[in-house]
């Protein structure tokens, strides 16, 4: 009876760590984003220090019903100060605009950025998460903490936009972005919830959401996934080949300075033999 009770006991007491092992503050785990040591810029274009990162599919249909005609894949890396993050986007109709830049610019073809930089799936007023939306257009709008007093933020209307910056340019396919996001704290082993969607507007009326993830809309961190800061990659292939160039070229000049130097006691002796010369000729005549 006792080891009845203390098996159960263990059993119990196992059952709790297990629990506690695998209780997540937000949803899945989507594996580990890379640091990099390389130059990033911010220009929508991709920096080979994206390689350095992971990359997300955001073509998962989150829209009830929706098609899937436009896809967006999504390359996130990090910094020591801040992520970035650069998307490609696939969309055959980005013919509308916002008409008036100070109503919320989601009724566009537009993404939308949601992290929360502490993982602990909580809207905090004015604080986390982050929404951080760029259009086809440049047109970039935002907010943090869906519960709280905070309104969209537009540069159009005065807004200041002080947690990120964006840049966007067409494509032949569609639209390419780029963000850098400040974030203190970034080091290795720190979670990051997010959400990447985009909105797909066709016809001025009927959007269709993609994104990263099936079950999250925008504001709703208690329902992102996360992703956890590996290490920041030493460029180390770029340094050791410039190491090796410069090696090349050092010997390559030392090479050429004794070559030379060899030529020029050649061309000396040369030279006072013929002045010898001279001098013998001379004293012929
Ligand atoms: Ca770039
Ligand atoms: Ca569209």
């Amino acid at each position: 009876m006792k080891k009845t009770l203390t098996l159960a006991l263990c059993l119990i007491l196992a059952a709790l760590c297990t629990i506690g092992t695998f209780a997540s503050p937000t949803g899945k785990d989507r594996g580990t984003v890379g640091g990099t040591s390389q130059t990033m810029t911010l220009d929508a274009k991709k920096d080979a220090g994206y390689d350095d990162g992971a990359k997300f599919d955001g073509s998962i249909i989150q829209e009830k019903g929706g098609k899937g005609k436009s896809t967006a894949t999504y390359w996130v890396t990090y910094t020591k100060d801040a992520i970035w993050i650069y998307a490609e986007i696939a969309d055959s109709t980005l013919a509308k605009k916002n008409n008036d830049e100070k109503k919320p610019s989601y009724e566009v073809d537009s993404i939308e950025i949601m992290l929360d930089t502490d993982n602990k799936g909580e809207n905090t007023p004015d604080k986390l998460p982050l929404q951080m939306r760029i259009d086809s257009y440049n047109l970039v709008s935002a907010r943090k903490g869906q519960k709280g007093t905070s309104l969209y933020l537009r540069k159009s209307e005065g807004g200041t936009v002080d947690f990120f910056e964006a840049q966007s340019v067409k494509t032949a396919a569609g639209f390419n972005a780029e963000y850098k996001i400040p974030v203190s704290g970034l080091a290795k082993g720190k979670q990051i919830g997010f959400n990447f969607c985009y909105n797909d507007w066709d016809n001025g009326s009927n959007r269709e959401t993609i994104g990263t993830n099936q079950l999250a809309t925008s504001w709703q961190a208690e329902r992102y996934e996360f992703f956890t800061l590996g290490d920041i990659k030493v460029a180390t292939t770029a340094a050791a080949t410039t190491k090796a160039a410069a090696t090349t070229a050092a010997k390559a000049a030392a090479a050429s300075a004794a070559k030379t130097a060899d030529v020029s006691v050649v061309v000396a002796a040369v030279a006072t033999i013929a002045l010898a010369g001279v001098v013998v000729c001379k004293k012929k005549h």
